[in-house]
């Protein structure tokens, strides 16, 4: 498991006066159960390796098949992005999201069996990708009927993230604050912000940078948000959010209630990226 000095060692924290700082009453074993409920996020370094990344990314760069979305931040800037929630195809989105180290790993920290409730993967171009708003992910499942927020996300790094190029950011222990409402703020939904200008008195705010590879399980409650890409590296970021199974919700599309997941082999993230970058020739 992650030690605190593990995840401090990645993520960069901006600094607050002592007296604003959140007073943490970490709890005695420190496990990454007690961090990720206290903080309401985990970093776990290398989940994936530089092999696994490369094909994602070779894979998801000469990829179709999606439909990809716009999302336009405050200042016209556009995000692209394509969501899918069906893992029964036999290809390396379902691998991942079905792999033993991602999901066993999520149902530690929700304490419960997982299903996807879908996966998305996030692209922020060169000098021209959006920033997305603060928010929380149960402020938009909310409104998918998810009865509790006792669901979370994974997002995997699958270029290197950092400030310039618009790496998430989080707001330490804001998913004990419970939900914030949430309103329109331009193309996105975003939390109330003079909910989020109080939060941001109290709670650290953490720069998560990620090397690929690295995946951060951040809480359903967690606020968060990134900037726009203003860096001439590209973001790409693979995100895998899940419901756990005692969680009632709506079947939506892309948005499943309760569905099993079968996992799979770790392996198989390598067999089938260097299949399909055989087949296409990537
Ligand atoms: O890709 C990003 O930077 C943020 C994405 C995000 O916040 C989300 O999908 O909930």
């Amino acid at each position: 498991m992650q030690g605190i000095e593990q995840i401090g060692r990645k993520c960069t924290k901006k600094t607050v006066p002592t007296w604003r700082r959140f007073v943490t009453t970490y709890i005695s074993d420190n496990s990454a159960v007690s961090q990720f409920k206290q903080d309401g996020y985990l970093l776990v370094p290398n989940l994936f390796d530089s092999e696994e990344m490369n094909y994602l990314l070779r894979i998801g760069r000469g990829d179709e098949s999606h439909a990809v979305h716009s999302v336009v931040d405050a200042e016209g800037r556009k995000s692209k992005l394509w969501l899918a929630s069906d893992t029964s195809q036999d290809d390396i989105y379902s691998a991942i999201c079905r792999s033993h180290k991602l999901v066993d790993q999520m149902e530690e920290l929700l304490e419960d069996e997982v299903y996807l409730y879908h996966y998305k993967m996030m692209v922020k171009e060169p000098r021209q990708g959006g920033a997305w708003e603060w928010h929380q992910d149960y402020g938009y499942w909310y409104n998918n009927g998810c009865l509790f927020p006792d669901m979370a996300s994974c997002y995997i790094a699958v270029d290197r993230a950092h400030k310039h190029n618009g790496c998430l950011q989080v707001l330490r222990g804001s998913n004990r604050m419970g939900r914030i409402e949430h309103g329109k703020a331009g193309g996105q939904t975003g939390a109330d912000p003079d909910r989020v200008e109080d939060a941001q008195k109290h709670l650290d705010l953490v720069y998560c940078e990620m090397a690929p590879g690295d995946a951060l399980f951040f809480h359903s409650n967690t606020l968060h948000r990134s900037d726009a890409n203003l860096s001439e590296d590209p973001r790409w970021g693979f995100i895998c959010c899940y419901n756990t199974r005692h969680n009632p919700c709506r079947d939506l599309s892309g948005h499943p209630s309760y569905t099993p997941l079968t996992k799979c082999d770790d392996n198989v993230i390598k067999e089938v990226g260097f299949r399909t970058v055989a087949e296409r020739g990537l």
